[in-house]
């Protein structure tokens, strides 16, 4: 039975967090003269409300990076602008400061000083209404990769802040699907805190203020860094019959029956080195771990893997892929620890882990093998062949299961680094170099290729590396 993804809508929301560790020493560099004519009318304008001796601040991240960010913040047609900078006076803390144009003049509006060194990003998101945007900016903290999340509205030329709370990573999006967005955020473990914990943010039924209406904690206790948050709308498969009478599956977006409409894949970095991915649930008001089936996660049988991988759509049909380590049957644990390693790819179908496809990752030799359809965890041994002398083969073969038996050889790779003459190679096909290493690949004999299902041809194979 075939598995069809049927028009899964789907959002992928990726947030890359600490990836931008150099610090952009642009303040210097964009002081004027730089600046462009109507550029240096706003700073005229921000150095007679604040001063000269002033630094202009760059969101580092996101759309919005320039110290001048136009946005039409009170919704009049016009456009504003925000400016961040630090007085030298007061410990570098940045402001912000939003200006308005009048008779072609620009004057400051407002000004606003937050007790934090950095600005992360500026966005603008329907959060306390469907109809006007709000101002959502992060504050880079002190303590390396924390962030402060605040939610601003601009009411009668002043900024106020809404909502404002620690975090390390968000996504925000309107989950629950009333048209305004809510903010799911997450924090890390860090020294001192006990455990991580993921917060949804909305406004709440009693006051229409912004608040925390959900949390979850703890997370998977060891987790240090979010590395990527990506959404999916829940996903459900239904047998369905086709014309000819036959059925097979689709798979559909539809919520849960307690309201969870998406599904959250935050892949994270644990202290042990390990990466691990969570599935939290989002619906109105409710966060939910959507892999606690009884009191404990056993996420080591689920997603754990030791390769920097996160979830994507790895065969682009529309539903998310989650990496997982599994173990290679009957293979050679040592190498496999060291040099390579199997990775299961599952879609969250049904509220299960559910396996698409496996991909043996080798990163000491700079190369990935997507398995064919054929071919899975329980049916394909690999083992590096140790009578080479540099242990730079490995060899596919065909796994038959009782007493570590294999079958067939399916196929072999073997990998020189670039500037090594290759030798062994006869009935080898040359298969492609990279900056590192050459690749050569071996498929069976034609005796095999005729009776084994499993056994694929060169020009499947080309398709199926990635180096
Ligand atoms: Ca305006
Ligand atoms: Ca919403
Ligand atoms: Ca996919």
């Amino acid at each position: 039975m075939k598995l069809r993804v049927l028009a899964v809508l789907m959002i992928f929301c990726t947030v890359l967090s600490g990836c931008m560790k150099i610090e952009q020493d642009t303040e210097n560099l964009m002081r004027p003269p730089k600046l462009s004519v109507e550029q240096q009318q706003i700073y005229a304008a921000l150095n007679a409300a604040a001063g000269t001796d002033i630094n202009l601040k760059y969101p580092k991240q996101g759309d919005n990076r320039s110290a001048f960010v136009m946005y039409d913040v009170d919704a009049d047609g016009q456009d504003e602008v925000i400016v961040f900078y630090s007085r030298k006076d007061e410990d570098n803390n940045v402001r912000i400061n939003i200006l308005d144009r009048q008779n072609g003049a620009w004057y400051s509006l407002c000004d606003l000083v937050e007790s934090e060194p950095d600005v992360d990003n500026i966005s603008f998101y329907n959060i306390l209404s469907s109809e006007r945007k709000s101002i959502v900016v992060s504050y880079n903290k002190v303590l390396r990769d924390q962030k402060r999340i605040v939610v601003y509205s601009f009411e009668n030329k002043q900024l106020k802040a809404e909502f404002d709370t620690d975090y390390t990573n968000s996504l925000i999006m309107d989950f629950d699907g009333d048209g305004r967005d809510e903010l799911f955020l997450l924090q890390n473990q860090i020294a001192g805190m006990t455990y991580s914990e993921a917060k949804l943010v909305d406004t709440t039924y009693y006051n229409g203020k912004l608040d925390v209406v959900a949390t979850l904690t703890p997370l998977y206790e060891t987790v240090v860094e979010y590395m990527n948050l990506t959404a999916e709308k829940n996903a459900v498969s239904n047998t369905v019959k086709n014309g000819e009478g036959s059925t097979l599956t689709e798979t559909t977006a539809q919520p849960l029956a307690d309201g969870i409409a998406y599904n959250i894949f935050v892949d994270g970095k644990t202290a042990t080195g390990p990466y691990v991915t969570e599935i939290i649930g989002v619906g109105h008001n409710l966060l939910k771990n959507q892999l606690l089936k009884g009191e404990k996660v056993d996420y080591t049988k689920l997603t754990v893997r030791k390769e920097q991988l996160f979830t994507k759509d790895i065969n682009n049909d529309g539903l998310l892929e989650i990496p997982m380590g599994v173990k290679i049957q009957g293979g050679d644990y040592t190498s496999q620890e060291s040099v390579y390693s199997l990775i299961r790819w599952d879609n969250f179908i049904d509220m299960e882990l559910c396996p698409t496809n496996y991909t043996l990752e080798n990163e000491a030799y700079k190369f990935s093998f997507e398995y064919p359809g054929t071919w899975n965890e329980n049916n394909i041994t690999v083992r590096q062949n140790t009578s080479v002398k540099q242990n730079n083969e490995w060899i596919f073969y065909e796994y038959l299961k009782k007493e570590d038996e294999i079958g067939d050889e399916l196929l072999r790779i073997k990998a020189y680094p670039i500037n090594d003459n290759p030798y062994d190679v006869e009935g080898y096909t040359l298969i492609n170099s990279n900056d590192s290493f050459t690749y050569y690949a071996k498929l069976p004999s034609f005796e095999v290729q005729e009776k084994n299902k499993l056994a694929i041809s060169l020009e499947e194979f080309e398709k199926l590396f990635h180096y």
